[in-house]
C-alpha cells in the first residue's frame, strides 16, 4: 500500500546523512513535478489532483495525439502555459537554490517543464524534458520567439516552414535532448549524493538515473510524501512535503558551517 504523509511537521534530518551531505564533492538532484506542487502546479499521476487522473496522457502528451488533433493539444499546452506564468517558486525551488551555493559542485536535474527552479535562482540546471514557456516549430525543432495565436482552429504556424508550432516538451515515445540526458547520466555516475524530489520514479529514462548513482556507490536521498519504486533502494526515504523537507535539510547541513563562497 501507497504510505501518505499527512503530517507538515518538519522531519528530523539523519546525522548520518547530515554528515554525508556536508562532506559530499558533487550533490545532484533529480526533481519532478512534486517540487513544484506547493507553487499550485498541479503534479501528473496524484490521485484527484493530478493532471492525468482529468486528461488522457495518450490524448495530449504524444506526437500522435498532436498529429490526430493538433490544435487540442495546442491549447491545453497553451492553458499550462498561462498558469505556470501566474505561479512562484515556493520553498523547496529556493532550498535547492541555496544548496547549489553550499555545494563544492552541484547539478540540478529536473523533469519539469515550468522553469520554477530558474526562477528561484538555481543556475546549474538541465532539463530533460524541455519547457512549457518555449515554442518551437513541429517539423523541424527551431525555436520561435513569436507567435500569433489567432486561428480557432489550428495552431500557429512556423514562420520559415509554415508547419505548426508545438510546445518545446518531450512527449511520450520522443527522445530526450542528447546533451541534457548525457549530463544527467554524466552527474548521476560522479555524484557523491543523489537527491530524488518529488518524482513517482516511473518515466524513463529519468527514472533510471537513482540506479545508475546507486550503482556507482552515490547515496540516493528520496523526498517525497509517498512511496515510490524508488523508495525500498534508496538510503534515505524523507516522507513530506518537498517545501518543508528541503529547506529543513538545507538548515541542518549549512546553517552551523561557513557562508556559501
Ligand atoms: C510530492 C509533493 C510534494 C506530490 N512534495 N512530493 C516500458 C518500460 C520502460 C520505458 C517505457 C516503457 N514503455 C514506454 C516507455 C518509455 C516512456 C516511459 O517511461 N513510460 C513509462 C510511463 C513507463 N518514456 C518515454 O517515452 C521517454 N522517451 C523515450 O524513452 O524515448 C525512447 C523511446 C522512443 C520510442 C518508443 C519508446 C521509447 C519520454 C518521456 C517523456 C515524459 N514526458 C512527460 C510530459 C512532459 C510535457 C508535459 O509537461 O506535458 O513528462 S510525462 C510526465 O511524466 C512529465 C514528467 O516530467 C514525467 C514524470 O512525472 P513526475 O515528475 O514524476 O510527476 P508525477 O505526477 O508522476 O509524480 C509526482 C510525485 O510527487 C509523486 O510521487 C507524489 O507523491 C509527489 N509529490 N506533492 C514532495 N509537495
Amino acid at each position: 500500500m501507497r504510505q501518505s504523509c499527512v503530517n507538515d511537521a518538519p522531519p528530523v534530518i539523519p546525522a548520518p546523512l547530515v554528515s554525508a551531505l556536508r562532506a559530499a564533492r558533487f550533490v545532484a538532484a533529480l526533481t519532478g513535478a512534486g517540487v513544484s506542487a506547493e507553487s499550485g502546479v498541479p503534479t501528473f499521476r496524484d490521485a484527484q489532483t493530478g493532471l492525468w487522473a482529468q486528461f488522457d496522457p495518450l490524448e495530449l502528451a504524444t506526437p500522435a495525439a498532436f498529429a490526430r488533433n493538433p490544435k487540442r493539444v495546442w491549447d491545453w499546452y497553451a492553458m499550462r502555459r498561462e498558469r505556470v506564468g501566474r505561479v512562484t517558486p515556493n520553498p523547496a525551488h529556493v532550498a535547492l537554490a541555496v544548496l547549489e551555493r553550499h555545494a563544492p559542485e552541484f547539478l540540478l536535474i529536473t523533469q519539469n517543464v515550468d522553469g520554477l527552479h530558474q526562477r528561484a535562482g538555481s543556475r546549474r540546471v538541465v532539463e530533460l524534458h524541455g519547457n512549457i514557456t518555449r515554442v518551437c516549430c513541429s517539423r523541424d525543432g527551431t525555436p520561435a520567439e513569436h507567435w500569433e495565436d489567432t486561428d480557432a482552429a489550428a495552431p500557429p504556424r512556423c514562420a520559415t516552414c509554415g508547419a505548426f508550432l508545438r510546445p518545446d516538451v518531450v512527449w511520450f515515445e520522443e527522445m530526450l535532448p542528447q546533451d541534457a540526458l548525457a549530463a544527467a547520466e554524466d552527474a548521476a555516475s560522479r555524484c557523491d549524493i543523489l537527491l530524488v524530489v518529488g518524482t513517482s520514479a516511473g518515466v524513463y529514462p529519468a527514472a533510471a538515473l537513482p540506479t545508475l548513482a546507486r550503482r556507482h556507490g552515490a547515496q540516493v536521498v528520496e523526498i517525497n510524501t509517498e512511496t515510490t519504486p524508488l523508495s525500498a533502494q534508496a538510503d534515505y526515504a524523507l516522507r513530506g512535503k518537498a517545501g518543508i523537507v528541503l529547506p529543513t535539510l538545507v538548515a541542518a547541513v549549512w546553517s552551523a558551517s561557513a557562508p556559501p563562497a
